[in-house]
């Protein structure tokens, strides 16, 4: 039996791909840190289908632990301080986890087994930052825009000299947003789904938002975490963007959520500072056409669909509360 082992397990991205990798008959171990109220929302339906090892990216001990108990042969480092504006509050911690912390786990996979396990980096759109160039693909330069953008640059290239100093099978994911109704509601599409459903059942007043003319391109997480295994199942390890190859604003983002439930976007919306940012990363639209190419993939749902997807979701748990 094929096993694997996920870091940031609790996260998005870990809850569907551990539904992927049972779904293909692994067996799914998962690193949880320690919290004083144990939270798994998102991962409470698999129940004792998955295995979860308590360990932390910030202590090398932990993670060698974990990798000699379960000894899997994927590991998908998908743990990070991963919001951006939190990165400007908190920027030290954000490279311990997000930058050093692909270090600790790669040296813990060099230690137990460099040769016999596969490493998935989750890196990040966010790299780009600044475009050098549109649409961006595998060899666009990096220009990083947010102490999380580069820590994940610093992520990246560590997952690179890893595979090229040590022939270790190391491959970077350069992701572009991916979202849907697992993801939290800090994140710019699930804080306003939330909040045009919160409008219509009379629960909130108004939505409070940043930058409208930020341009994103957004997809759906359970088509990206099918993109992070097949990355992992090739002949020879190798880097991918993996994105939908569209880009839609923040503000179209919003129309299409209100639309949706019925109301008009401007009656409730409210341009807010304080979700503004020190440096903004204004357009991102990436080329996945060597995903395509190489990897057969494709993503299946649109940036309508998601919105909508996400939409009603939120109006389910809503009325189920009620
Ligand atoms: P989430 O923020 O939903 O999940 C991150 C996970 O990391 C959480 O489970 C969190 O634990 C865990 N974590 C945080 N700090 C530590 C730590 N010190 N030790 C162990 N675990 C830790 O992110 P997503 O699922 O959205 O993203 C997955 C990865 O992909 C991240 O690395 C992110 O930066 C990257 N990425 C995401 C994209 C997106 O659009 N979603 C796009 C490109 C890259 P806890 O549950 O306890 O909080
Ligand atoms: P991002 O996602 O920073 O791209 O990082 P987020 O949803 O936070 O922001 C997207 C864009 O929306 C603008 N924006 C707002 N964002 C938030 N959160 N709240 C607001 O009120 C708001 N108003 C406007 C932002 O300025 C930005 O331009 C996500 C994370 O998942 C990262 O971990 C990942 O690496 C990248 O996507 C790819």
């Amino acid at each position: 039996m094929k096993s694997a082992l996920i870091t940031g397990i609790n996260g998005q991205d870990g809850s569907y791909l551990a539904e992927l990798l049972l779904d293909k008959g692994y067996a799914v171990h998962g690193v949880v840190r320690r919290s004083s109220t144990e939270t798994f929302e998102r991962i409470a339906h698999l129940g004792d289908r998955i295995t979860l090892h308590q360990a932390d990216l910030n202590d090398l001990a932990s993670l060698v632990e974990v990798m000699q108990t379960v000894k899997p042969m994927e590991v998908y480092n998908l743990a990070a301080q991963s919001f951006v504006p939190t990165s400007w509050k908190q920027p030290l911690l954000t490279t311990d986890v997000t930058a050093t912390g692909v270090t600790r786990m790669l040296e813990a996979i060099r230690l137990i087994d460099p040769k016999g396990v596969r490493f998935y980096q989750a890196s990040s759109s966010e790299m780009f930052g600044k475009v050098q160039e549109t649409p961006q693909t595998e060899t666009t330069a990096f220009y990083p825009r947010s102490p999380y953008g580069v820590a994940k640059v610093y992520g990246h290239f560590i997952t690179v000299n890893y595979r090229e100093s040590y022939s270790m099978y190391c491959v970077s994911g350069i992701l572009f947003n991916h979202e849907s109704p697992r993801r939290g509601k800090e994140f710019v599409t699930r804080k306003v789904t939330d909040a045009a459903v919160r409008i219509k059942l009379g629960l909130q007043k108004e939505l409070r938002i940043g930058n409208l003319e930020a341009r994103r391109d957004w997809g759906f997480a359970a088509d990206y975490v099918r993109a992070m295994w097949l990355m992992l199942q090739q002949p020879t390890p190798d880097d991918f963007v993996i994105a939908s190859g569209k880009t839609h604003t923040v503000r179209e983002l919003v129309q299409t959520a209100f639309e949706h439930v019925g109301l008009d976007w401007q009656k409730y919306t409210v341009q807010d500072p304080a979700f503004v940012r020190p440096a903004e990363v204004d357009l991102l639209l990436g080329d996945p056409a060597k995903a395509e190419r190489v990897l057969g993939w494709k993503p299946e749902v649109s940036f309508g669909q998601l919105i909508r997807m996400m939409v009603d979701a939120d109006l389910k748990r809503y009325e189920a509360r009620s």
